[in-house]
Formats: structure tokens, C-alpha cells, sequence
């Protein structure tokens, strides 16, 4: 038996040996393969063979993971376990329970226990878990009786209950992970203090036509930095006036590099957007077909999902744009529209908020509360209504923030955002932006290409966007030549040119009025 705090957990493979995962291959030659692939550690698990064929197979798998020098554990039979000389066990909520089975193999011993909840960690660590499977992450056919699907933020709450407990105990995420989301269950689920040891996979390797390849690739992801997360700054915490002064040099970069930026939006805001677009220094596309997004990813834009006219096509339209934007690692904002009004845009959201990670996401105060999962009385409209104090609306920005690792906005009368690590509030702005469709809309457009121009510090991005809008509609509301909301929409799109064409040629006193 080998030493527990010695081992690697890094990609830890999980067997199977049904012909729907396996396949017609030989179950020791694909763990031979893929532990050749990059593969760290192997648990065979066989829940429906007889005794004698799960002993003779353990035999072949305990010489093959000794000769390459990988730690052998067994799925819930000890006898097995015991018989084959296998590091350890694993062990699921409804097998053996873990005090037992350390008694049973000893101090030196893997053990390791699937849990899904902050309780069932305890239960473990008090029992003397060497390491801790938590899951299921994503629904899986591998595993069709899963008890609970937890998603990354359930695996951030366990690695946090580890943090309080202050145990060195191990971890590695299960379920449904694979090539497409490594990056992003690592990158999201860390929590300050505690980031996981590890991944499980079952299909992604048994399944793939070569293993070893699919090992390799793998742990290539596993050791990079994921694309969406490169350039980040996190943990500066600075004062505002330090950001302040940094801001008329992103509103010139963006005047500068005219950033492209791709807009898959609702049928109400198109114009309108693409123009504030054009009028801060972007290049606006407005293409809601998936299909193209794998072209317009690579020349470096940003894209904004707006889900306002949500359909069934449109969200496999979105999936299709976020994998390729992630996949080339540049920007793309979630407008959730009306998050919360309706059981169909709940569900969006969650299919939607599933499928990638978002640099930014902005929405008003029930939208971002349905974000979080905290609405439980039905929004009417997807127009924002208030019942929180402003210190509520700035924990919920960072609360979100933290959560997905991203930038997060709440807007309103007072807008707020916040990267985690610092959170601000802008008062600036009019009432007519209340007064006409799609003003939030073009908020999201016009971050998005702050975005894609200065990629360094997303919270400054965010906040030169921010402010050039609300100064922008400030300055417009005060024209005389502007009556009410309809003589205010042109009246904003030339302040939103004016203030940024200033700026760019050195002028940016409009910024003292930054409130
Ligand atoms: N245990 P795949 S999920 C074996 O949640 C297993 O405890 C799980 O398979 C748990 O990598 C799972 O193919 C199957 O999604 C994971
Ligand atoms: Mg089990």
C-alpha cells in the first residue's frame, strides 16, 4: 500500500466495463493506454460482474498500475480490494460505511468517499477519508440513478466546508466532466483558500476511440491556464480614483482598435445597439446563427448574449457561440433578460449558464437574484423593480462575482458591479434611461467591446463602459434640445460619440462628473 498524501489525483480514472461506455475493448489494454495518456491514479469500478471475474480482472489492472507506478483502487469491495492487494477502496454513500472499512485495510490505505453534500463531507472526514469524490457535477448517462447533480457551485460549497474544517483531506469532481468543461470546473469551483486536486472521468476516457489521447489531452487542459481566464488580475484591490484615472486610456483603446463585437440579440434592441456600438468606436455584427460564431471568434471580438427573445433554437444558437468563444478565449457577456418571469426563461437560464463561462454578467435586480437562484416570487415583466438596500444589491454583485469568477453587474437607478474582490456603485445616468426599450441592452453591447479592447483588468473595462453610458445619457437628458424619451434616444447616441471622440483627442473632463 502507498503513501495517501503522496498520491497525484490529477486525473483520476474511473473504469467501466459496459458495452455502452466500453465498447468492444479490452478494459486493462484502455487503462494500460490512458494511464500512458497522462492518467494518475485508477479505481476499477464493476457493479455488475461475478466475484470471480471482478478478482481476475483487479489481477490484471494490479499488475499493469504497479509496472507503471499508479495507485490501483477498487470500487466498494474491500474483499476484492484485499484479495488483489489493491491500494484501496472507494466507497459510495450506500456501501460500506468509512470507519469500517479503515479498520477493516488499515491506516495506509486510499480511502476515498462520494459525497454531495456539506454533511456528508463531515461524516467523511470524521471517519478518516484520505480524499472525497464530490458529485455529480453534470448529468450523465454513466451514472442515471445519480442521487443529486450539484453543477460547480455545489463542488465550491464542499471545497469550502473542507476549508472551514481545515482538512487536508483530497478532492476530485465527478460526473459528466470532460474535455469541453476541465478548464472550467477547476477555474469556477475554486474557492479562495481551496481548489480541487483533481478530476474523475469515466466516459470522457473509456468511451473516446483512442484513451490515451484523450488522457493526454486532458491533463494538457488540467495544467493550463484556461483561454476565458488569461490576462486577469485578481486580488489588486485599489481604490476607485486609481481605476478612474486609467479610464481615458481604455475609452481611447477602444476608439483605437475599433473591437469587434458580435451581438446575438433580441429582435427589439438591434438597431439601437449596433448603433451605441458604432458610436463609442466598436464594430458591430449582429448574427444570431451559432454556425458563424466559430469564424467571428478567431478575430478577437467579444460576444453578447442577450436571451430577451429566448427560443428553443436560439439557446443552441447561443451554446454553439459560447464553446467558441470560450475555446478562443475571448469575452462574452450574459444579459439574462427576464430571468426570472417566466418557468421557460428559468430553465434557459440554467441550460444557458450551464453551457460556458461569462467574463460578464449584467443584468437588473431580479434578473441577477434569478442568477443566484434566489427568486422565488415570479417577476412580471423583464422590467426591473426594486426591494433591496443598496448594501443588499452590492453583496449580491459580489456574491455572484465570486461565484462564477467573473465580473458581475446589477443596474438600476444606482448601478453596482463588482469583480469578487472589488465592488463599486455608479450613480450617474437619467430617468429617460428608464423610459425607453433596450437601454440595458445596449449597456451589455458597449461593455462587451470595452472588454475586448483592454483585456487586463475586466473591472476597469466594465467600469470606463459604465461610465461613458451613464455620463453619455447624463449629458443628453441635460440638452435643451431634448424633450422627453423619444428626442432622448438620438440626443444619446451622440453623446455617447461625443464623449468618447473627446477623449481621444486628450479632452476627458467629462469624467469629474463620475459620481
Ligand atoms: N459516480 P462520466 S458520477 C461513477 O456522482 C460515477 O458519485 C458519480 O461518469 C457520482 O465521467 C459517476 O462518464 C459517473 O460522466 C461519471
Ligand atoms: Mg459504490
Amino acid at each position: 500500500m502507498s503513501d495517501a498524501m503522496a498520491v497525484d489525483y490529477s486525473l483520476y480514472l474511473v473504469t467501466d466495463s459496459t458495452e455502452a461506455v466500453l465498447g468492444d475493448k479490452d478494459l486493462a489494454t484502455v487503462v494500460r493506454d490512458s494511464i500512458n495518456g497522462g492518467v494518475t491514479i485508477v479505481q476499477y469500478r464493476d457493479k455488475k460482474s461475478e466475484t470471480a471475474e471482478l478478482i481476475g480482472m483487479a489481477k490484471r489492472l494490479r499488475s499493469i498500475t504497479s509496472s507503471l507506478k499508479v495507485p490501483l483502487l477498487i470500487n466498494d469491495r474491500l474483499d476484492v480490494a484485499l484479495a488483489v492487494g489493491a491500494d484501496g477502496v472507494h466507497i459510495g454513500q450506500d456501501d460500506m460505511d468509512i470507519s469500517t472499512a479503515r479498520k477493516l485495510l488499515g491506516p495506509k490505505a486510499i480511502i476515498g468517499v462520494t459525497c454531495s453534500t456539506r454533511a456528508e463531507v463531515r461524516m467523511a472526514v470524521d471517519g478518516g477519508a484520505s480524499y472525497i469524490g464530490i458529485g455529480t457535477v453534470f448529468a450523465t448517462p454513466t451514472k442515471e440513478n445519480a442521487k443529486s447533480i450539484i453543477g460547480i457551485v455545489g463542488v465550491r460549497a464542499i471545497l469550502q466546508e473542507l476549508t472551514c474544517l481545515k482538512e487536508q483531506v483530497k478532492t476530485v469532481a465527478i460526473g459528466g466532466i470532460n474535455t469541453f468543461n476541465v478548464q472550467r470546473v477547476m477555474y469556477q469551483s475554486q474557492s479562495s483558500s481551496k481548489a480541487l486536486d483533481g478530476v474523475a472521468i469515466v466516459s470522457g476516457i473509456i468511451a473516446a476511440p483512442d484513451p490515451r489521447l484523450a488522457a493526454m489531452r486532458l491533463q494538457s487542459l488540467m495544467r493550463t491556464t484556461p483561454a476565458f481566464a488569461l490576462g486577469v488580475s485578481i486580488g489588486a484591490s485599489q481604490s476607485v480614483d486609481h481605476l478612474l484615472v486609467k479610464i481615458p486610456d481604455v475609452v481611447s483603446e477602444v476608439r483605437r482598435t475599433k473591437p469587434l463585437c458580435h451581438n446575438m440579440t433580441n429582435l427589439v434592441v438591434q438597431n439601437f445597439a449596433a448603433n451605441a456600438v458604432l458610436c463609442i468606436g466598436g464594430s458591430p455584427i449582429m448574427a444570431n446563427f451559432g454556425e458563424e460564431a466559430e469564424s467571428l471568434a478567431r478575430h478577437g471580438g467579444s460576444l453578447v448574449i442577450n436571451m430577451g427573445s429566448v427560443t428553443p433554437e436560439g439557446i443552441s444558437n447561443y451554446l454553439q457561440a459560447l464553446n467558441a468563444y470560450n475555446h478562443h478565449g475571448f469575452p462574452v457577456l450574459f444579459d439574462p433578460v427576464g430571468a426570472g418571469a417566466t418557468q421557460t426563461r428559468r430553465e434557459a437560464l440554467k441550460t444557458i449558464m450551464a453551457g460556458g463561462y461569462f467574463h460578464v454578467i449584467k443584468g437588473n435586480e431580479s434578473e441577477i437574484k434569478a442568477v443566484l437562484g434566489q427568486t422565488d416570487q415570479q417577476q412580471k415583466g423583464v422590467d426591473s423593480s426594486s426591494s433591496s438596500s443598496a448594501l443588499e444589491k452590492a453583496s449580491l454583485v459580489k456574491e455572484l462575482a465570486i461565484k462564477e469568477g467573473n465580473v458581475a453587474i446589477l443596474t438600476g437607478a444606482t448601478d453596482y458591479l463588482s469583480d469578487g474582490d472589488r465592488t463599486y456603485s455608479v450613480d450617474n445616468g437619467s430617468i429617460y434611461l428608464s423610459k425607453i426599450t433596450g437601454s440595458g441592452c445596449v449597456l451589455g453591447s458597449i461593455i462587451a467591446a470595452y472588454m475586448s479592447a483592454h483585456r487586463s483588468d475586466r473591472l476597469l473595462a466594465t467600469l470606463a463602459a459604465m461610465l461613458v453610458y451613464e455620463i453619455a445619457a447624463e449629458r443628453a437628458a441635460e440638452r435643451s434640445d431634448v424633450k422627453g424619451p423619444g428626442t432622448f434616444v438620438p440626443a444619446f447616441l451622440d453623446e455617447l460619440y461625443n464623449i468618447t471622440e473627446e477623449t481621444s483627442t486628450g479632452n476627458s473632463e467629462w469624467l469629474k462628473a463620475a459620481k
